[in-house]
């Protein structure tokens, strides 16, 4: 059924007239629409049907983004000159003053203005592109790096927990739902064999060498808007801000900026990490953060996309197993295209890991 645009955009406190609603961007896990204004002089909106199969509480989910986006709105409006309409999500409230609203359905829908004259990109193309995407992540955990109050609710526990997702792959496998599994032996060869090496980051936080700080957790490159001269503008998808490893947010990001492939590449020779997109992101993300981060963390930064790119490797592959139940898929085979692409993107970053790590070595 065709939700009724007009009517949930009118149960928020908007400025402007409703004209038209269109699907919008490619994310993978909510229901995004982009609504137009009859006004030219009145902002565009975002309208989003929330995920709660996957995110099981919206208002606590809600509440983050409300506090984290008041704290980065605060420290950006200090900068001279910011526009903070672009450069920070702005959520629009209910009628009934909450930040988001459910529909007769039950489903739950939240607004933010539309970020004008934004670019976005699935694929990054240039060394400039992919350091302004390096910036704007450092730039962002170190502004949330002094967020007031209680830690930030876990919207999904363990996210990026590498033993956790290999438990759930294993019993995934166990129960092979949609008999699928028998079919793609070499794909769970390739996961198993690089299973223990893939624990090492947690082992360091368990080891109290690495500090848990507030990280993104999802920082694939179309969650980084840039502005109309491919300047940093805005990070986006905040939904699962909460305490993590920064190794998390660095890898997710090499594993999009520097893949000069399409994340679901169905042709595996295409795959391949760029050193150079590499070295810019790495440039940009440690000219914020360099001062911040220990030692450890900056030793294991060129690890980070190995662990991530399995990690997520892992999730399409578990989901293509348990018959496509989490990410929204395109065709039948989706999933484990994804899987295959990621892990052909794993085996680039193994050939190509000395020489990353001579690049962070420089660069810290
Ligand atoms: P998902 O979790 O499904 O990826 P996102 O919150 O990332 O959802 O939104 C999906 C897409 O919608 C983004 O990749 C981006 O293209 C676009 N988008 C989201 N919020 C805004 C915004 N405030 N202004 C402009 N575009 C946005
Ligand atoms: C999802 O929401 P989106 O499309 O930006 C997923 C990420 C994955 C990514 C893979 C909440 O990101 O964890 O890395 O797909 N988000 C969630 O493309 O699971
Ligand atoms: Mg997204």
């Amino acid at each position: 059924m065709h939700p009724d645009l007009k009517e949930i955009f009118d149960s928020f406190n908007t400025d402007g007239t409703f004209s038209k609603g269109e699907p919008f961007g490619s994310g993978h896990i909510h229901d995004t629409f982009r609504i137009e204004t009859a006004e030219k002089d009145k902002n565009d909106y975002i309208l989003q049907r929330l995920n709660n199969k996957i995110f099981r509480n919206i208002p606590e989910l809600q509440q983050n983004i409300e506090r984290v986006t008041l704290h980065l709105r605060k420290k950006i409006s200090e900068v001279p000159g910011a526009d903070i309409k672009r450069e920070c999500l702005s959520l629009l409230n209910s009628k009934d003053n909450k930040s988001w609203i459910t529909d007769e359905t039950g489903n739950y829908w939240r607004m933010y203005i539309f970020i004008s004259n934004h670019r976005s990109y699935d694929i990054v193309d240039t060394p400039d592109k992919a350091f302004e995407g390096g910036k704007a992540i450092g730039r962002f955990q170190a502004m949330l790096a002094d967020l007031p109050g209680e830690p930030l609710h876990e919207t999904i526990p363990f996210f990026h927990d590498i033993e956790k997702r290999l438990e759930k792959f294993n019993m995934t496998i166990k129960a092979n739902p949609a008999g699928r599994a028998e079919k793609i032996h070499n794909e769970i060869d390739s996961v198993l064999k690089r299973a223990e090496i893939m624990k090492v980051i947690l082992k360091l936080g368990k080891e109290g060498k690495i500090p848990l700080r507030i990280t993104h957790y999802d920082t694939k490159f179309n969650n980084i808007l840039l502005d109309e001269d491919d300047k940093a503008l805005c990070v986006i998808d905040l939904d699962t801000v909460m305490p993590g490893y920064v190794h998390y947010d660095f890898g997710d990001a090499i594993r999009t900026v520097a893949n000069i492939a399409a994340e679901d590449e169905r042709e595996l020779s295409k795959v391949k990490m760029d050193i150079d997109l590499f070295e810019a992101y790495a440039r940009g993300y440690l000219s914020e953060t360099r001062d911040t981060l220990n030692s450890v963390e900056k030793e294991y930064l060129a690890f980070a996309p190995r662990l991530i790119t399995y990690t997520i490797a892992i999730r399409f592959l578990t989901d293509y197993i348990d018959d496509d139940n989490y990410f929204k898929i395109h065709h039948e085979h989706h999933n484990l295209q994804r899987a295959k692409a990621q892990l052909k993107l794993v085996e680039s970053m193994e050939e190509q890991y000395g020489t990353m790590k001579e690049i962070i070595r420089n660069l810290v």
